[in-house]
């Protein structure tokens, strides 16, 4: 057995938190070889707090030989404290009637706080996945408070974006998932992002050439993917979680596993025309656990040019939108 890590998971008593904390604690997200020590961090509300006590006593009773020690806190500094993972899963909802530059700013304030705690107390070792909406500037805006740890230490979650993609391909096409690689997903996680169906494969073909209905890819496809959210609410009553859970044990499973080829929003460096100050969703390889390279010059065509600038656009409008907030 290895020595067990930190895992620091926000918003443990919400929705996604009660859907991912089990998987954690079981070994889904580090391998059944790695014992976990769960730091929880939740809002200094009774409710809040209330809530978590319960999901913990339910953590207990499941009695999961890698769960060595549960922490729970409202204490950011307790929270993150030699944390070797952050996933960031709480964050403000938008309430009624909310501007999106309001929400913008709200969360900003949090990212701002925990961004600053993570990179004073967190592990040498930290890498921060961000979840909680909107995923991509939050992740900015936490990393632009670090001075320690390094920009490629904090990802955004686009994941659940390249699973759905992923699953509406092997849909049309009549294919087992296994057969569908390759589901790139670029830009914001919102429906702006473009999941890049020109290079994705099926059994090893280019998927224009197994799904020769053009028409369907470039408009229900995207937008099934782009809105599968709000679908998902309009179905439920509330929005995914179960998946989005799933989602963030896959991609941190995969940034640990040296060889995955998946998406991930990471620092743009410009490549594929983002700009270099957004942080935008990216095919990478995993190089060693925890690290990763960006697969560059996949080819983009006219219409991926298009997608890719529109959603760059919106990454860029949100940035700006917090401009003022950044260090
Ligand atoms: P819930 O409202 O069920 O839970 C959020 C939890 O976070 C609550 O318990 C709340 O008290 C806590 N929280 C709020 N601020 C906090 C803070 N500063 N520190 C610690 N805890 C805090 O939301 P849930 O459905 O779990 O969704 C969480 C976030 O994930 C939302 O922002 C949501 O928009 C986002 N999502 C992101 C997805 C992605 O693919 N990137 C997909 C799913 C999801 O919509």
């Amino acid at each position: 057995m290895n020595k067990p890590i930190r895992v620091a998971v926000t918003g443990p008593a919400g929705q996604i938190g009660y859907a991912l904390l089990f998987r954690i604690a079981s070994g889904q997200m580090f391998g059944p070889e790695q014992p976990v020590i769960l730091q929880l961090l939740e809002v200094p509300v009774e409710k809040a707090m209330k809530a978590l006590e319960g999901v913990a006593m339910e953590l207990d009773d499941c009695a999961f030989p890698l769960l060595h020690e549960m922490i729970l806190t409202s204490d950011p500094s307790v929270g993150f404290k030699n944390a070797n993972w952050c996933c960031l899963v709480g964050a403000k909802p938008r309430g009624p009637g909310m501007e999106r530059a309001d929400l913008l700013k709200d969360n900003g304030k949090i990212f701002i706080e925990q961004g600053r705690i993570i990179d004073q107390l967190a592990a040498d070792d930290c890498r921060v996945a961000v979840v909680g909406n909107p995923a991509n500037t939050n992740c900015m805006i936490a990393a632009s408070q670090a001075r320690r740890l390094p920009p490629e230490r904090f990802t955004a979650m686009v994941r659940l974006d390249e699973n759905r993609a992923k699953s509406q391909l092997a849909k049309k096409a009549g294919v087992p998932l296994t057969a569908v690689t390759d589901t790139y997903i670029l830009g914001n996680h919102s429906p702006t992002m473009f999941p890049a169906f020109h290079i994705a494969k099926i059994n090893g073909k280019p998927v224009p050439e197994v799904i020769t209905d053009q028409a369907w890819l470039r408009g229900p496809f995207c937008e099934t993917v782009g809105k599968r959210g709000a679908a998902i609410i309009a179905a439920r009553g509330a929005s995914s979680a179960a998946s989005a859970a799933n989602a963030l044990v896959d991609h941190v499973h995969d940034l640990m596993t040296p060889g995955k080829i998946h998406s991930i929003a990471v620092k743009s460096n410009g490549d594929y025309g983002f700009d270099p100050n957004v942080w935008a969703g990216m095919p990478v390889k995993t190089t060693s656990a925890g690290s990763f390279e960006v697969i560059r010059n996949l080819p983009m065509d006219d219409f991926a040019k298009q997608k890719i600038a529109a959603t760059n656009k919106e990454l860029v409008e949100e940035r700006d939108m917090v401009k003022g907030m950044l260090a």
